[in-house]
């Protein structure tokens, strides 16, 4: 394999960037020429050092950063690291350093592996959320969102992991167990920092119309959010006449079938009302569901479990006595934690009527209730009493009625429910923010004056957090065992103690794109002139797992500084694109019998047992050399009867199928690497690593060496068939054929096409004798921003003396890709008659009148009548005769 010396290219080439800086985006820009404001997700700065996910995205926006200077944007395309959090501190705590070494000494291999890769970022606006400098300000938000009281202290039940010491947010909660790390999670009541991100649910909601964003992402976040409408209603307690229950429904129409009402173990009421009879067995209940998850309680469950509490209430329509019973797929974290149950109308409620033997009254007609619960719509029936009558109307008209007689007679109201619970945000680590607020000696909360601002973690030689790690355990946090210079503090003669919690590692990435405008401003986060030019950030590119949390922790920020009239927009990113996951390479199986004979992959079960004959099959690793690729299929190449299963995995340690882009670089250089990860297909799409098509794109930058040095030379001279001549036709249209396509895939992110378009033009330019400089040289400005160094290593090669990253990016001319003349097939009944040559620019009609002229198909015309004429622009006319 022929290499060029991309070692030694990509180091000079980084070095002269750095020492130019070359992709400084000036404090003061010229605000009269647009600006691109291009995002990266910040990464957390791991011990572990990048992995190949990283520059999927950082390549992608890296492109268009380029791409947007050389088209005369001012670009800002920062980087920086998101360096809190446990991993870090956990990782400390296991080496005995301190977490700011580490983080340090991360940061700085990130750093290096980032400018390895040749990305245009201004490395003087890095910044780092756990600098002084930087969390100055995260404390001054936090601040302003307890002068807004967006920001309160509640007892109130968490998520509490034990192993890793601290609370989690319902976000960081998957199936009851840890988001990082997978450890189980207990809830229990915990005083806490809460942020009332539920009061700006509507905003959050609407303003996604206002973001190009894909689809799937706003849905996440719209469910999250989960908005219900509905009523509130109240039921009044027998017996209790100081007591009502309250229920959230989105069906106040069906109010009249509420055979029964169902309180969640936890609700407030269920001591208070439970007859004596029944106490013991309403205890237990309450002892179980204690022990599940949310998830256990409503999706998993397969029977519907539940106590009488022996109490009543009256349903407010019919003036009926209903029974009161506590079951746990009621869940005390969802509208009031009680329900009207309308087990005619409701599954859940069905099968709990069905289980326990609970009246099932229908009042939507229409369906068939005598297997399940008839959730359509229809006409309301069995729904009249002396108080109300809905009867007749249908379920929008029984709605709308229920609600003005409920408010009317003040028994309810309209009420709109969220699932988005208000965010849980204190942590009990050491390794975060620490709260700007101080604890009074009467109990009062303060912030700390903003002028003493930043406060810092104390030096503390033991950070560990202690108390036990059990489910019940009392953390002690780490910083309550601060010096006392930190932890107390005097304020006209009154004694203050700090508040001992951390921010979550959430807080620093929530405003992190704020600072880059601004970043070493010391007398607000932002200068607000800067601010108005550079936001929204225009393209943010990042993984799919931010999807709720830090994009709509993030978005809840900006429009809490957006109303203190610190940002000038309502969304902070107007467009976001998730890079797909990269998987580790294919890995094959083949399936053989008892006897050792191939069996073809579709004959074997997802059990792994034969679909014909149920025998067991045994299936092993076949290297890829053994297979061929067939259709949409691999086959075993010495016998392609045989398919073998195919699957690639996520890249895992103990999959052993990592891939180190360090390694790749080595071996193959930056350029291969950035080339090769827009290469492997569409950005959002999963993909499959491959070294076979690193190799492949290597090759085609091996190629592009050598259409313009002399392999002849042992120093890098221009090859001499590149000379100062005029472009001929051909040549014209092949170059403009590249730049109208790369130009619109750029636009588009479509990068992967964009490169097939550049290898498309060095085919045909490998095969001119003379290569004239005016089609060489915007071909390497079209290369720049994915191959940055081979591109600049070859202008200069071609005389240029300064680097080409500002060069004006090449513009299409439409003229030069017209061809003068095109080919088109004439068919007469399906047959092919003739071939004829017609202008490009031709019409329909002359083209078909062109092709009837043709003395062949003439012929097959004669004597006969054309039924039907098609004409498939460009390529094909087909004339139907009788
Ligand atoms: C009566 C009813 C009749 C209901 C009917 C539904 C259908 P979404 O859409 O998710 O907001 N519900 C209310 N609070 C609950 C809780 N804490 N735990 C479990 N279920 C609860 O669902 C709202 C519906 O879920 C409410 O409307 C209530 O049941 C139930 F034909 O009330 B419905």
């Amino acid at each position: 394999m022929a290499r060029y010396p991309f070692q030694t290219i990509e180091k000079k080439w980084q070095k002269y960037w750095e020492d130019n800086k070359t992709f400084r985006t000036p404090d003061d820009v010229d605000t009269s020429k647009p600006k691109f404001f291009v995002l990266d997700m910040f990464p957390y700065p791991s011990g572990a050092g990048l992995h190949v996910g990283h520059p999927e995205g950082y390549t992608a926006t890296d492109i268009v950063a380029r791409y947007k200077r050389m088209k005369g944007f001012n670009v800002l395309h920062p980087m920086g690291w998101d360096a809190f959090g446990l991993p870090a501190e956990q990782y400390a705590i296991s080496t005995g350093t301190h977490p700011a070494e580490t983080t340090g000494k991360n940061i700085d291999r990130f750093r290096e592996q980032l400018k390895s890769l040749g990305f245009s970022y201004d490395w003087d606006r890095e910044v780092n959320t756990t600098d002084p400098g930087y969390f100055r300000w995260t404390q001054w938000i936090f601040l302003q969102l307890l002068k807004k009281d967006l920001a309160f202290m509640a007892e109130v039940p968490v998520n509490w992991c034990p192993e890793l010491g601290t609370v989690l947010a319902h976000e960081e909660v998957i199936d009851g167990k840890s988001e990082r790390g997978g450890f189980p999670v207990f809830r229990r009541p915990m005083k806490q920092w809460m942020l009332k991100i539920t009061e700006y649910a509507d905003r959050l909601l609407e303003d996604l119309e206002l973001v190009d964003w894909p689809y799937s992402t706003k849905l996440m976040q719209e469910n999250w959010i989960g908005r219900s409408e509905g009523a509130e209603i109240v039921f009044t307690v027998e017996g209790h006449p100081d007591e009502t229950i309250v229920v959230f429904t989105t069906r106040v129409d069906t109010l009249f079938g509420a055979t029964y009402m169902v309180l969640a173990p936890e609700h407030e009421l269920v001591e208070k009302i439970t007859v004596p009879g029944k106490k013991e067995e309403v205890q237990n209940y309450i002892k179980e569901a204690s022990r599940k998850s949310d998830l256990e309680r409503t999706e998993l469950q397969k029977t519907k479990t539940g106590v009488f509490t022996g109490a009543s209430a009256v349903n407010p329509a019919t003036g009926k006595a209903v029974p009161i019973w506590i079951a746990d797929y009621v869940l005390a974290t969802y509208g009031t934690g009680a329900i009207m149950a309308v087990p005619a109308h409701d599954q859940r409620d069905y099968e709990f009527a069905k289980r326990f033997d609970l009246p099932i009254i229908e009042v939507i007609s229409g369906g068939d209730i005598s297997s399940e619960a008839y959730t359509g719509d229809g006409i309301l029936v069995n729904s009249s009493s002396d108080i109300h009558s809905i009867n007749g109307l249908n379920v929008e008209d029984a709605q709308k009625s229920m609600i003005e007689w409920l408010e009317r007679d003040k028994l309810g109201t309209k009420h709109v429910n969220y699932k988005m619970r208000d965010w849980l945000f204190s942590r009990q680590r050491y390794w975060g923010e620490p709260f700007p607020v101080l604890h009074g000696p009467d109990g009062e909360v303060t912030g700390v004056p903003e002028e003493d601002l930043p406060v810092e973690l104390p030096e503390m030689e033991d950070f560990k957090p202690s108390g036990g790690y059990g489910a019940d355990a009392d953390p002690v946090l780490p910083l309550s065992r601060a010096p006392e210079s930190w932890l107390t503090t005097e304020i006209n003669g009154k004694k203050y103690t700090r508040e001992t919690n951390t921010m979550p590692q959430w807080a620093g990435s929530c405003w992190y794109y704020l600072r880059y405008i601004d970043p070493a401003n010391t007398s607000s986060l932002v200068d607000p002139e800067k601010e108005k030019y550079w936001m929204p950030v225009d393209l943010y590119v990042g993984g799919t797992e931010h999807s709720v949390l830090h994009l709509l922790y993030a978005r809840f920020w900006h429009k809490v500084l957006y109303d203190i009239g610190a940002v000038s927009t309502p969304e902070p990113f107007a467009k976001l694109v998730h890079q797909g996951m990269i998987l580790g390479e294919m890995e094959y199986r083949i399936f053989r019998d008892a006897s050792g004979t191939p069996v073809s992959a579709e004959m074997a079960a997802s059990d792994g047992s034969h679909r014909e004959t149920g025998e067991s099959l045994n299936s092993e690793p076949v290297a890829e050399s053994e297979v061929d690729k067939k259709g949409d299929f691999f086959v075993l190449k010495e016998d392609p009867s045989i398919k073998v299963e195919a699957k690639a995995f996520k890249m895992s340690k103990s999959r052993g199928n990592v891939i180190n882009p360090d390694d790749v670089v080595k071996g193959y250089g930056a350029d291969a690497l950035r080339l090769y990860e827009m290469f492997m297909g569409p950005l959002e799409q999963e993909k499959p690593w491959n070294m076979k098509g690193v190799d492949g794109v290597h090759r085609f930058l091996g190629r592009v060496w050598r259409l313009i040095t002399d392999e002849n030379s042992d120093t890098t001279l221009l090859n001499p068939s590149i000379q100062d001549i005029d472009p001929d036709r051909e040549q014209l249209r092949v170059l403009h054929e590249a730049i109208g396509k790369v130009t619109e895939d750029i636009e588009k992110m479509r990068f992967n096409t964009a490169i097939s378009a550049m290898m498309i033009f060095l085919d045909a330019a490998m095969k001119w004798k003379t290569l004239p400089r005016s089609i060489v040289e915007p071909f390497l400005l079209l290369l720049s921003p994915f191959a940055p160094h081979i591109s600049e290593e070859l202008w200069s090669v071609l005389g240029n003396d300064t680097t080409l990253a500002n060069e004006p990016w090449p513009e299409f001319d439409p003229e030069l890709v017209k061809t003068d003349s095109i080919n088109v097939v004439v068919q007469v009944n399906g047959k092919k008659r003739a071939t004829i040559s017609v202008p490009a620019e031709a019409d329909k009609d002359s083209i078909l009148a062109c092709a009837k002229e043709d003395s062949n198909v003439a012929r097959h015309l004669e004597g006969k009548q054309i039924r039907k004429e098609i004409y498939v622009p460009g390529k094909l006319v087909s004339l139907v005769v009788g």
